[in-house]
């Protein structure tokens, strides 16, 4: 029996936190616009990178523009729920259009409104190990999530989807198979990390803009990982310490691909590869850096 991490509750078959659960006829109901761009993830798949990137794009690459305030308020968090701050959907109501929003819902608990207005959504799959190790360090930075407990019994929780948002699979699964019935376009981490600039066109293609070679070298400069980490507006800096600890570890941790590599025993290794191809054997969903 694997010990339970945190006061999740099932919401549509989901493990959802329970502020998030206890909110959520705000989140189902929400109105959607036909130009609203929704940026949605995985837990710890580059949510904030794309969302910088996106909010550069809106900005016309003005560096000035998309430091008037910190990612968390220029791209709201749909359904969030953080005591003391307003909620996602009460951010959402009062930005201006066009709106620019994060969610990391699975697809099938998007309020419908999204589909029905036909907005656009930038998906982004990040490998399921790395994403484990992200996951690992934000559970202990963030004081609303209990502590994981060691690596092992928290990649065990992963790897069940016993973890808030569920399983990466079905997360990763569920966007993929829906990708063209609706407007969205699926990207991968390593794909960013690989070619940031040629990611950037794949977006501003699908925003249907178009942006010099120069604009885009600066966007890819600035949402580049060594230079958000030292911008405040983007880092998360600003979140006070009781409610992300920074101390041990950051946010922007690490920002690379293969990171697993150096927390994954052989065993584990072996034991996830196992499980992965079973999980995986019923898409055509692949990642450059599986096993
Ligand atoms: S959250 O809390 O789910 O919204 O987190 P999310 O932003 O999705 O994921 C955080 C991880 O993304 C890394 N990151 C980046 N990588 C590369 N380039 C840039 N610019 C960048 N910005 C954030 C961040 O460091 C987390 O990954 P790890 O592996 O923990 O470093």
């Amino acid at each position: 029996d694997i010990p339970t991490l945190q006061k999740l509750v099932p919401l549509h078959g989901v493990p959802m936190a329970i502020e998030i659960a206890e909110n959520w006829e705000t989140v189902e109901q929400f109105q959607a616009k036909s130009d609203d761009l929704v940026i949605s993830t995985y837990p710890k798949a580059g949510t904030t990178w794309a969302s910088e990137i996106v909010d550069m794009i809106y900005a016309g690459g003005d560096l000035e523009k998309c430091c008037r305030d910190t990612i968390y308020n220029r791209v709201p968090y749909l359904e969030a729920r953080i005591p003391g701050m307003p909620t996602g959907v009460e951010q959402l109501a009062v930005a201006p259009s066009p709106r620019l929003l994060k969610t990391h819902l699975p697809i099938h608990m998007m309020p419908n409104s999204f589909w029905e207005k036909n907005a656009k959504v930038i998906y982004v799959a990040r490998n399921a190990k790395d994403v484990a190790v992200s996951y690992f360090f934000f559970h202990q930075i963030v004081k609303a999530m209990p502590d994981p407990g060691p690596w092992g019994v928290f990649l065990d929780n992963y790897m069940e989807g016993n973890v808030s948002y569920g399983s990466w699979y079905e997360h990763v699964k569920g966007w993929w198979e829906k990708r063209n019935d609706h407007n969205i376009l699926y990207l991968f981490y390593e794909d960013m990390k690989e070619d940031p600039k040629r990611e950037i066109r794949k977006m501003l293609h699908f925003l249907e803009k178009d942006m010099s070679d120069d604009i885009v070298e600066k966007i890819a400069y600035h949402t580049s990982f060594d230079i958000m980490k030292t911008n405040d507006m983007a880092n998360y800096k600003t979140i006070p310490n009781e409610l992300l600890d920074q101390s041990t570890t950051s946010f922007m941790r690490k920002g690379i691909a293969g990171d697993w590599k150096n927390h994954f025993t052989v065993a584990q290794n072996e034991k996830f590869d196992e499980e992965y191809k079973r999980k995986m054997s019923d898409t055509r969903l692949h990642f450059r850096s599986e096993i």
